[in-house]
């Protein structure tokens, strides 16, 4: 990797940077909401756009100089709208996190009830978790998973929305391998008096190609980050269809919550949308789910139990209990000693910390960006079980560390970068 100006003036920064790429180079990555940026997206975020302030809107600016970020972000709103079938885009957001705390503050004031998805049953930490905002602003209430079926349990859903009032329902998960009714969830919102946000971080790819239903004619707010299986650069977004909201929308990322926005992310951002607005976009998608099937169906062969049975979108929770006692945590040290980045993830029913949890979480969408095929998929998920059955036995990590090398060497990542 060149980087020649970066090697000249900082050489710690720059052989850190090296050293990424070699470890992305070299292991196998199934960590679920991580994924391959093309190269256009990242020359569009090391640009010289980082070098400009532009608060306000396309047009709308407090700032001077900003026709060039203008015919940016307008590029990136208009894609991101035809990409998903929105009226509304909001661009701006720094992260995921970023997005969820604008869209809930439309929604509900400090001190109402929000409903969302407990952390431990495979939700995200904004959705009302203790520690994060969403937990401290709002009084958090959560629903979780049927025990029997390990899905999303509607019925507590329903009893929840009737007896607390919330204000907003959070759907959207991530650790959650199953189509997601959001239909059902609207329903149950606007039944109770609630707003629906739908953070559809996971499975915005699957729900930009069909993959997965859309929430867009449903939700009264969508956010997502654009990094996970839409394989863009790191950031945020807020979409709706709902013009009751848009003003607001608007107004809670910037003066709300944000200030100048990075417009170099959202050049990479538009270049994202461009690319998953291509045919070759959806044919992607569609090896991403057929490879995170075949994953589980290697691991299955080999002992490992798949929470709800399997998946339906690019991500599995694995159980590690047929084990014995392998931890998430020491399934995903071993892992990483072979060369295969996963992480460790609670389960259904949890008895350990979060720290050391009995699951892991395996995801499809970088490997297959990376060129991993079904039938490679399968050996991958195979190699897992054979870690963790026998993850103190230096000559089967060993057997395992080499294969994870020959698979790779088939599928080089960033040749162009020498
Ligand atoms: N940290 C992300 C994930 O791994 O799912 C969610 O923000």
């Amino acid at each position: 990797m060149a980087l020649e100006h970066l090697s000249a003036t900082d050489p710690e920064v720059a052989n850190a940077i090296r050293a990424e790429l070699e470890r992305e180079r070299t292991s196998i990555e199934l960590i679920a909401s991580e994924n391959f940026t093309s190269l256009a997206v990242m020359e569009a975020a090391g640009s010289v756009l980082t070098n400009k302030y532009a608060e306000g809107l396309p047009g709308k600016r407090y700032y001077g100089g900003c026709f060039a970020v203008d015919v940016v972000e307008n590029i990136a709103r208009d894609r991101a709208k035809r990409l998903f079938e929105a009226d509304f885009a909001n661009v701006q957001p720094h992260s995921g996190a970023q997005a969820n705390y604008a869209a809930i503050s439309v929604f509900a004031k400090p001190g109402d009830t929000i409903l969302g998805m407990s952390l431990s049953n495979g939700g995200h930490l904004t959705h009302g978790s203790p520690v994060n905002f969403s937990g401290r602003l709002y009084r958090a209430e959560s629903y979780g998973l049927d025990p029997k079926t390990e899905r999303i349990d509607f019925d507590e859903v329903e009893r929840k929305a009737a007896e607390l009032h919330p204000a907003l329902i959070i759907a959207g998960a991530s650790a959650y391998p199953r189509i997601i009714d959001f239909d059902r969830f609207a329903r149950i919102a606007h039944d109770n008096g609630a707003a629906l946000m739908v953070d559809m971080a996971h499975i915005a790819g699957l729900v930009a190609t069909g993959a997965h239903p859309s929430p867009l004619p449903v939700a009264d707010v969508v956010t997502t980050t654009t990094h996970k299986t839409l394989r863009g650069t790191r950031g945020g977004l807020i979409l709706s269809n709902d013009e009751r909201w848009f003003k607001a929308l608007n107004s809670a990322v910037f003066p709300g919550s944000q200030g100048g926005p990075l417009e170099h992310v959202i050049a990479a951002k538009a270049v994202a949308f461009g690319e998953a607005l291509q045919p070759s976009f959806s044919d992607y998608i569609f090896n991403v789910v057929a490879n995170a099937q075949a994953l589980g169906e290697g691991m299955t062969s080999k002992g490992l139990r798949l929470v709800t049975g399997g998946t339906d979108n690019h991500l599995l929770l694995v159980d590690l209990t047929p084990t014995g006692e392998v931890t998430g945590r020491d399934a995903e040290q071993a892992l990483e000693r072979v060369g295969i980045t996963v992480n460790k993830n609670t389960i259904p029913n949890e008895q350990r910390s979060p720290f050391v949890a009995s699951g892991i979480r395996v995801g499809s969408a970088a490997a297959t960006t990376r060129g991993l095929s079904a039938q490679e998929c399968r050996r991958v998920g195979e190699m897992i079980g054979e870690v963790v059955f026998n993850i103190d036995d230096e000559s089967v990590l060993g057997a395992v560390a080499a294969e994870v090398q020959e698979i790779l060497a088939g599928h080089p990542l960033y040749p162009e970068l020498g």
